[in-house]
């Protein structure tokens, strides 16, 4: 075997594809060793012009093969426990997209096998804590120069929803990374989560109430407001604004160029999500792949993919309820708690 990374890459959709794409031609230290879907057409046409690259139709087959040292899961969230129990026991290296899964029991089991191991193996793809802004943020929050953080405005546009979006979704699919980031940013768990749901825009697909506003409480009282609206039409935007005592910081606006010419201004609307986190993919996967190499792993782990989905069925019984609905979670198990959680 190769001193890189052999990599499987579970699901060959439109992230799986990516994420393939993404270690071939721009990652160190690792290479794709197979692509996993039921499509054995699409896994495929993700390895085609990548040597050495393998399709199969399970990941067993893959995992067999003797070729795989790592595994990336990119399949739907609702395949991810299946997926993460499968690969746990191999005690392999694991970059699992969000969602961790789609609930907080099944979120549960995961840790609790991930806990029985003994050791850290799973990594969530919570990629906004590797974007540039967020993290300068995050720096601003924690240096504490601008005084207490006390609110977050957030922005979250999307140009529309595939087919199968349901209204749940928005929640469990969007503004999970909300959530996420959120617990990043002021390092507190979220406590209680309110959905309102106001005019509907008539781009809604049927069974969608688009858009909706949900409101954040964290454990100190940091309110986080989040528009989430999937069928924006104009592009894609996630943005914040964050309010402290002594300023107040803007991120994620779009960057330029601008030009002007012919008596208007302007500039280019980012289209989807995948260009407006292509760096933070990046940078993502490497800091995975690098730890991986260190026999370490850092990042979001299976914990805050438990506690985000906490957040969102919170979120889901909100929705149905217009109430505000307290987030429980059991009691953080020793090996995710940090040095000063231990004390
Ligand atoms: C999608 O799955 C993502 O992860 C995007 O970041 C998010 O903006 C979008 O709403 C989700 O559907």
């Amino acid at each position: 075997m190769s001193e890189n990374l052999r990599v499987a890459v579970i699901g060959a959709g439109r992230m799986g594809a990516d994420h393939v794409q993404r270690l071939h031609t721009r990652i160190h230290g690792a290479e794709v060793a197979a692509v996993v879907d039921i499509d054995l057409e699409r896994a495929n046409a993700a390895i085609a012009g990548i040597p050495g690259a393998k399709a199969y139709a399970t990941a067993a087959e893959a995992y067999d093969s003797g070729d795989v040292n790592a595994v990336v899961i990119a399949t739907p969230g609702f395949l991810h426990e299946e997926a993460l129990l499968e690969a746990l026991p191999l005690d392999i290296p694991i970059l699992c997209e969000k969602p961790l899964t789609t609930d907080s029991g099944s979120a549960w089991k995961v840790v609790e096998a991930e806990v029985a191991t003994g050791r850290k193996r799973i990594q969530v793809g919570f990629m906004r804590r590797y974007d540039t802004e967020y993290a300068e943020l995050g720096r601003l929050i924690g240096n504490g120069e601008l005084g207490e953080l006390l609110m977050l405005h957030c922005r979250h546009r999307n140009p529309d929803t595939p087919p199968g979006f349901t209204n749940e979704m928005l929640i469990n699919d969007s503004v999970v990374h909300e959530f996420d980031v959120i617990r990043f940013l002021t390092g507190e768990e979220i406590t209680s989560v309110q959905v309102r749901t106001g005019k509907r825009s008539r781009r809604a697909p049927e069974g969608q109430h688009d858009p909706q506003h949900v409101l954040i409480e964290t454990e100190s009282g940091v309110l986080a407001d989040v528009e989430i609206f999937v069928n924006a039409q104009f592009g894609y935007e996630v943005a914040t604004q964050a309010a402290f005592e002594d300023g107040i910081v803007d991120i994620g606006g779009d960057g330029g160029p601008y030009l002007r010419r012919g008596g208007s201004w302007g500039g280019k609307v980012t289209p989807s999500f995948i260009e407006r986190f292509g760096t933070a993919y990046d940078v993502e996967v490497q800091a995975w792949v690098d730890a991986a190499h260190r026999g370490e792993l850092g990042g979001p782990s299976a914990w805050d993919g438990y506690a985000t989905a906490a957040c969102c069925e919170a979120g889901v019984e909100a929705q149905k309820t217009g109430g505000e609905v307290a987030v429980v979670l059991n009691e953080k198990p020793e090996l995710y708690r940090s040095e000063g959680e231990k004390q």
